[in-house]
């Protein structure tokens, strides 16, 4: 009789170990198929000594693709991003396409859901919503040398279209 108890005890650990590594794989297929949470570069290669000459980092800046929808072509580089001061309506949806020219960067925009690095050879891309007025600062959060906490841009969105996309 005594034995039998020890038996259903064993229970409580037998079950959550099982229920463990299925919890983690649903949280894995969900993350990747279902929230579409990925890593960088399955969006594209580029070679990083042609960017001058490769679209659509041959004209960095910010380009209108919809109704309140934007693209900002962004090249990184020691220590500057091109484009570093990008103007925005309220309301944009915008999707950063960004790559660097030479090392490791990063993009992180704080109080939004970008944080991406920016590898050269690769594209990185990711969107974002800028419902309210007012700065926000984007960094790069990838050591990339001695200028590195130089490397920083602002991103002006205005409370009204005036039409000024910024760039260059
Ligand atoms: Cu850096």
């Amino acid at each position: 009789m005594k034995r039998k108890t020890t038996y259903y005890y064993e229970l409580f650990w037998i079950i959550p170990s099982l229920l463990l590594p299925i919890g983690m794989l649903a949280t894995l297929l969900f993350t990747s198929y279902g929230a579409d949470v990925h890593l960088p570069g399955a969006e594209g290669r580029v070679d990083p000594a042609k960017l001058d000459s490769t679209p659509p980092f041959d004209n960095p800046g910010v380009v209108q693709v919809g109704p309140s929808r934007y693209e900002v072509r962004m090249v990184g580089e020691i220590w500057s991003f091109n484009p570093s001061e990008i103007h925005l309506p309220a309301g944009s949806e915008v999707t950063f396409v960004a790559t660097s020219r030479d090392v490791v960067h990063g993009l992180f925009i704080p109080r939004t859901n970008v944080n991406v690095m920016v590898l050269p050879g690769q594209i990185a891309r990711a969107t974002a919503r800028f419902d309210k007025p007012g700065t926000y600062l984007f960094i790069c959060h990838e050591y990339c040398g001695a200028g590195h906490h130089t490397m920083a841009g602002q991103i002006i969105v205005d409370a009204a279209d005036n039409g000024d996309r910024g760039g260059k």
